[in-house]
């Protein structure tokens, strides 16, 4: 793993975080945003599904690396003007053409949902659930398998309970659960029944 790279990576996603699960999904925000990034090369057009994409290419090598994707509808205040939604936001980082964040915004302009490549290869190893802009669950994927191999469970933000699936049968067995942040107590199922059968107090 290339080190400058994965303290670039670490780097973009703490700007990110910094940004806030609240960052606005609304024209002018959108334009802030970019006129931050310094875009040189911009291009808009449609997909199939209809959106508006629009693709920054900020370092100007000819590969666009942010690209934001917009539903348009009639504006419900004024159906003769076109309102624009945010849906969703992709970042390729290293700019290898590969995606390395991307941000699901919900119907209020929030974040639903984020995938992380932290290591920049190109395979997702994260991704963080919201409600209403609030961390609910954090998912480790592991790379090789595709699988995710721990969940990370939140409540107001803060982490109350940890599952793994640590023999990769796609069934819980390994629980760790927390009181305000402290690991209180950790539970393993050793006979594959889905159930835990040690329980250890912390
Ligand atoms: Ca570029
Ligand atoms: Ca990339
Ligand atoms: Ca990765
Ligand atoms: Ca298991």
């Amino acid at each position: 793993m290339n080190a400058t790279r994965t303290l670039f990576a670490s780097a973009l996603i703490t700007t990110l975080m910094a940004l806030g699960p609240v960052a606005c999904g609304s024209d002018e925000a959108a334009e802030r945003d970019m006129g931050e990034l310094g875009a040189a090369h911009f291009s808009r057009s449609k997909n199939e599904e209809g959106q508006v994409v629009e693709r920054y290419d900020s370092t100007g090598d000819g590969v666009a690396d942010v690209l934001k994707y917009f539903e348009e509808s009639a504006d419900p205040e004024d159906p003769s003007l076109t309102q624009r939604r945010l849906v969703k936001l992709e970042i390729d980082a290293n700019g290898d053409g590969n995606i390395n964040v991307r941000r699901i915004f919900d119907e209020s302009n929030t974040v639903r949902t984020e995938e992380l490549d932290v290591d920049l290869d190109g395979q997702v190893d994260v991704i963080l659930y919201f409600d209403g802009g609030k961390l609910t669950r954090k998912e480790l994927i592991d790379t090789e398998s595709g699988r995710v191999a721990t969940t990370r469970h939140y409540s107001e933000g803060t982490l109350i309970r940890v599952e793994k699936d640590e023999n990769a049968d796609d069934r819980i067995d390994y629980w760790e659960f927390y009181e305000e942040g402290v690991l209180t107590r950790l539970g393993r199922d050793t006979n594959g029944d889905g159930q835990a059968d040690t329980w250890q107090a912390r």
